[in-house]
């Protein structure tokens, strides 16, 4: 287990133009709050940053959609997202908004330092306009066919099937998103960051990635290879940061290229929200600083690529140390798609279900390397056989017998011998065994390795047989009891990460109410309760989930979605 000065943890910025849904936490919500949970157990200096991307296209869409403003929908979302990920438990430091100025400054800076630089120049293009609607169609409002890889529905900036980024000019059959028709190439006037200029910068930078992960060094690998070209940075909009220029003036950034600043702008405000204004500093200046980017596949070309030669553009913040992409979560078997209403919004989930089973389930099916699906019989089979039927029935069986023989208080225990011994060495080498699957970013197997501590446990009972024991051979018995104590303490430190509200409740329950800030990792590798301590009430933490309650919510997912969500 490695320890740096200071980590900074950033998830993608999620767009406030709708909830969120399960592929957005199993993406990169999710894997960055139990990297950073188990740093902050271990007394990392680590801040988790965060906020609403609430610029550009996909905002505006669907403002003209629910004829509403742009500010009305950020408004909305915004705070619908920041609540939904306060309840299934992502514990970011803090969490912005792009909309705000503290953001719109930082991005503008950006721009004229860069343009002062030479790093941004101005050139006439040509672009698809609608006469209907006498507007420019950038990004999301204009659809057709990807010339990359052929799927229709690409988007003008970037194709959801193959992530490929595009310009909306190179789109077959383009059509107007908002009233079908078919537009015309006009010429405008667009900045444009000269993304070439940095190849061989990105290419030595990423060279000393070895060891980051395949999807994310192949990919770069496609796009060095193929050559950078110069990125327009600008959109006929009137929603989102304005261009700093005079004769720019009836145009915005695009949102790809203010969002990651919003990184930045999050942690300036997470500092003045401290009372220590300066604090930011130290996370984006400092070279010893660890920066990492939890993301989703679809965003590594701005993540790997573009943002870093913006970085290198300004010339002062620091470059991604880790960029642990993920791949997506599927869906019943057929791509998560929003706009086909094939989704499990987090709001909906979090109305019958309590917040833990999601985050293990999840946790378990981690799209780390290939695309994972998700489904509700798997869900409830998660919850019914891993969390009720291993861990749950660990814990009630262990403080159950306590309870019943022992007084609710803790055993002194004899020798340990054989089976014991193994116990004793699965509890120390527990921390550093899953500490070390963490900062590896193999969460998924993190998540296994936890709640085999709580199959050893089960084991260890069955083959002890402490009811046996208890009449024939007390000494015994009082040994199984103690072991199996020192697991549970194990487990609601260990656990901390993926099963938060959780391993709160277990440690009520041993009567350890060691406050979330006084966490330590460590402390889950020590045999901690003392003979005579005295143990909490006892509660059941998962509750079976019926299969009445599981064909509910199918039916539910069928009845909302499209007939075309393709599978
Ligand atoms: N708003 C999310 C997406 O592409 C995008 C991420 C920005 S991170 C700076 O779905
Ligand atoms: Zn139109």
């Amino acid at each position: 287990m490695s320890s740096f000065k200071r980590i900074l943890v950033t998830s993608a910025l999620p767009y406030a133009n709708g909830p969120i849904h399960l592929g957005h936490l199993a993406g990169c919500y999710l894997p960055a709050d139990i990297y950073t949970r188990y740093q902050r157990h271990r007394g990392q200096d680590i801040i988790h940053i965060c906020g609403t991307d609430e610029n550009g296209v996909p905002i505006t869409i669907r403002a003209e959609k629910e004829g509403v403003s742009p500010q009305e929908i950020v408004d909305r979302y915004h705070g619908n997202i920041a609540e939904s990920f306060q309840k299934i438990g992502i514990s970011f430091d803090n969490f912005s908004r792009t909309s705000l100025p503290v953001h719109h400054h930082m991005a503008q800076d950006f721009f004229l330092k860069i343009n002062e630089q030479g790093y941004i120049e101005p050139r006439t293009v040509k672009q698809l306009y609608c006469d209907h609607c006498e507007l420019f169609l950038a990004d999301r409002y204009v659809e057709g066919t990807c010339p990359n890889c052929g799927t229709p529905g690409a988007h003008g900036d970037q194709c959801d099937y193959c992530s490929h980024l595009l310009e909306p000019t190179a789109l077959v059959e383009p059509v107007c998103k908002i009233c079908g028709g078919r537009p015309r190439v006009r010429e405008t006037k667009h900045w444009f960051f000269l993304l070439d200029a940095f190849q061989e910068r990105l290419q030595t930078w990423l060279d000393t990635k070895t060891h980051w992960k395949s999807n994310v060094k192949e990919f770069c690998k496609g796009w060095l290879n193929k050559g950078l070209k110069p990125r327009a940075i600008t959109r006929d909009l009137q929603w989102g940061v304005p261009v700093p220029l005079e004769e720019a003036k009836s145009k915005v950034l695009y949102v790809w290229f203010d969002a990651p600043i919003g990184y930045i702008s999050s942690t300036i405000e997470w500092a003045q929200k401290r009372g220590q204004p300066d604090l930011w500093k130290a996370y984006w200046l400092d070279p010893e600083t660890r920066l990492i980017h939890f993301i989703g596949k679809d965003n590594i070309a701005f993540h790997a690529l573009i943002w870093p030669a913006t970085i290198m553009a300004y010339g002062e913040y620091i470059l991604p140390a880790e960029i642990p992409a993920n791949e997506f979560l599927n869906l019943g078997g057929k791509k998560l798609s929003v706009s086909k209403e094939w989704a499990v919004w987090l709001p909906d989930y979090l109305e019958n279900f309590s917040p833990d089973p999601l985050r293990y389930c999840l946790a378990a099916n981690l799209p780390e390397n290939r695309d994972a699906d998700f489904t509700w019989k798997d869900f409830q089979t998660r919850n019914n056989a891993d969390l009720a039927d291993v861990l749950g029935n660990f814990i009630n069986r262990t403080l159950t017998f306590l309870r019943k023989y022992f007084d609710d208080r803790i055993p002194k225990p004899g020798s340990f011998k054989g089976q014991d011994e193994e116990v004793v060495a699965a509890i120390k080498g527990a921390p550093a065994a899953i500490g070390d699957l963490i900062e590896t970013f193999q969460i998924k197997n993190a998540s296994q390795e936890s709640i085999n501590l709580a199959r050893l446990g089960n084991k260890y009972f069955n083959d002890q047989e402490p009811w046996r024991t208890r009449k024939e051979n007390p000494r015994r018995c009082a040994t199984t009891l103690y072991l199996c104590a020192q697991l549970l303490s194990s487990l609601s430190i260990i656990l901390e990460p993926f099963l938060p509200f959780s391993a709160e409740k277990l440690r009520k329950m041993l009567n350890q109410e060691d406050s979330l800030s006084s966490l330590d990792w460590n402390q889950g590798g020590q045999l901690r309760l003392q003979p005579e301590h005295h143990i909490g009430s006892l509660e059941i933490l998962f509750p079976k989930i019926e299969d009445q309650i599981i064909a509910r919510q199918i039916e539910h997912l069928n009845q909302d979605a499209h007939p075309s969500a393709e599978s």
